[in-house]
């Protein structure tokens, strides 16, 4: 149990009551409020299996006015509430941590609108991202974001955690995607911010509140996002690289190179590939080096950006930055390489628990905790591996032992933290405070902004009701 693994005692919130599940099934059909333990257990675990939580009750609202009605009453009766979307988050902040009411969004799937030529997409916020990216595909354009977790995470759980993902450094983030969302707040109050034009300065930007707050704000019932044109031609190159600095050297190169084109470069070291080809079986189209590169190109010419990319290859094998590569515009070999980059997440898992960080640090210093991590541990752990989205100055540090191990536990909390604050970093780039960091944020975070993100916890939901245990810090 989470509670008691990370030692939090429950605040003073109402017990559920027999006359609570008899309301609910009053708003919502029967089939709707599951009571019965095997059905809940799913929502209680998270997808890493680090967190647990001991909920006796799932919601399952399928329109905003449930939700608004849902939340009323929990204000009333001091009921706390986790908001849950396609429960992927990576920081423990999709489980209760006691006996939270899960509120799911899995029904709330609806597309409502498309606008085709501004691009401007309205839907529900349990829609599966990778739905609405078929979707929309169908009719020549894409989601402004993708990630490993796209057949499960919601939009509404996107939305909540600003999720970065793989193209970040072509279509920026949801800051800038998001063109309105509608939320409700913890009395059950419907704020409607859902416009979808590209410009408005009416007064506060208060979509900006829920992007990121990861439900401890308000709940977020429907997003409007815009989707760019489907680029017409995409090309993937997957590169072995002999060391760090060349990782760097090739990044900048095709930043100047491939310009305009270039929408991901992402790294990999040795050990997350080697954990994905050992623990999950995937072939990886390369031999075996130090680091490995993968750069995409999306643009509208396929026989001249498909040619840059060719070039870019040749030109560097030729200046050794790269050793070995591969470059392919064949949709099914590009699906293949990106599928050994989405699979490093999960591909560690197999060995066993693992402990996942998530900083931003300057480029320069952007591997050096990954050394200074496997020398520290040595022994104890599995696999010390670090991978990510370079374009974005984020790395992914995952650390590897037989089974959760709180002597390790403490000796990388919170040294990797400490870390990270002498670099200026931060604690957590893409993946959210959750119920794993709130005790840490400082290391990132100013105390005076600390203090205005209680006071917005205080005017938002004064009862603490929403996401309680998550992301604010305590003291
Ligand atoms: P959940 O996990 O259900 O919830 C996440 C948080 O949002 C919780 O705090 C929850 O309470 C809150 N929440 C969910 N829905 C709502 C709502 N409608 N209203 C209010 N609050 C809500 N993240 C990245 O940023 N980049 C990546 O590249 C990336 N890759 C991943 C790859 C894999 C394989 C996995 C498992 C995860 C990855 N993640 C990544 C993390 C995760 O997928 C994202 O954080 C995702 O946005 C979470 O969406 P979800 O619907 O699963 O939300
Ligand atoms: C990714 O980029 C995700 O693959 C997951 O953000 C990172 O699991 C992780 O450490
Ligand atoms: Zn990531």
């Amino acid at each position: 149990l989470s509670s008691e693994k990370y030692n939090v005692r429950r605040k003073q919130f109402g017990n559920i009551q027999a006359s609570d599940v008899d309301y609910f099934k009053t708003i919502l059909s029967e089939d709707r409020v599951l009571t019965d333990e095997n059905d809940i257990l799913p929502f209680n675990i998270d997808w890493i299996k680090n967190c647990r939580g001991q909920s006796k009750l799932v919601l399952k609202p399928k329109s905003t006015e449930e939700v608004s009605h849902i939340l009323r009453y929990c204000n009333e009766k001091r009921l706390a509430v986790c908001p849950q979307g396609g429960n992927t988050g990576l920081v423990g902040g999709s489980v209760p941590v006691f006996d939270e009411i899960v509120l799911s969004f899995m029904l709330m799937n609806k597309i409502i609108s498309l606008d085709e030529l501004s691009g401007a997409l309205v839907c529900e916020s349990g829609c599966v991202l990778e739905n609405l990216d078929n979707y929309v595909r169908k009719r020549n354009l894409i989601m402004p974001l993708d990630l490993g977790a796209k057949g499960s995470c919601h939009i509404g759980g996107n939305v909540s955690t600003n999720a970065g993902g793989l193209r970040l450094l072509r279509y920026g983030n949801l800051h800038g995607s998001v063109l309105g969302v509608e939320a409700v707040k913890a009395d059950g109050t419907v704020i409607d911010c859902l416009k979808t034009l590209k410009k408005d300065n009416t007064g506060y930007h208060l979509k900006h509140l829920f992007i990121g707050s990861e439900g401890t704000l308000g709940v977020v019932t429907k997003v409007a996002i815009h989707c760019p044109a489907m680029p017409k031609a995409v090309s993937l190159g997957f590169f072995g690289v002999k060391n760090f600095e060349n990782v760097l050297r090739l990044y900048a190169s095709a930043k100047s190179s491939l310009g305009e084109i270039l929408s991901a470069f992402e790294m990999a070291d040795n050990d997350s590939i080697s954990s994905t080809v050992e623990n999950l079986k995937l072939p990886n189209p390369i031999s075996d080096y130090p680091f490995y590169v993968l750069v995409e190109t999306s643009g509208s010419d396929e026989t001249h950006d498909a040619e840059k990319l060719s070039r870019f290859l040749d030109k560097e094998m030729e200046s050794g930055l790269i050793v070995d590569g591969t470059v392919t515009s064949e949709p099914g070999k590009m699906q293949t390489i990106w599928n050994l980059r989405e699979s490093i997440a999960g591909a560690g898992l197999i060995d066993g628990y693992v402990f996942k960080y998530d900083v931003s640090v300057p480029l320069a210093n952007y591997y050096s905790l990954v050394p200074l991590l496997r020398q520290k541990l040595g022994s104890k752990a599995v696999r010390v591996y670090g991978y990510g989205h370079v374009g974005d100055g984020n790395i992914h540090i995952n650390v590897t032992v037989p089974k959760y191990d709180q002597e390790v536990c403490s000796m990388l909390e919170p040294y990797i933290f400490e870390e990270v604050a002498k670099l200026n970093g931060s604690i957590s780039a893409e993946h959210g405070v959750g119920f794993r960091k709130p005790h840490y944020i400082h290391y990132s975070k100013d105390v005076t902004a600390i203090h205005l993100m209680k006071q917005l916890k205080q005017l938002m939901d004064p009862n603490g009701i929403l996401n309680p245990y998550k992301v604010v810090p305590e003291v």
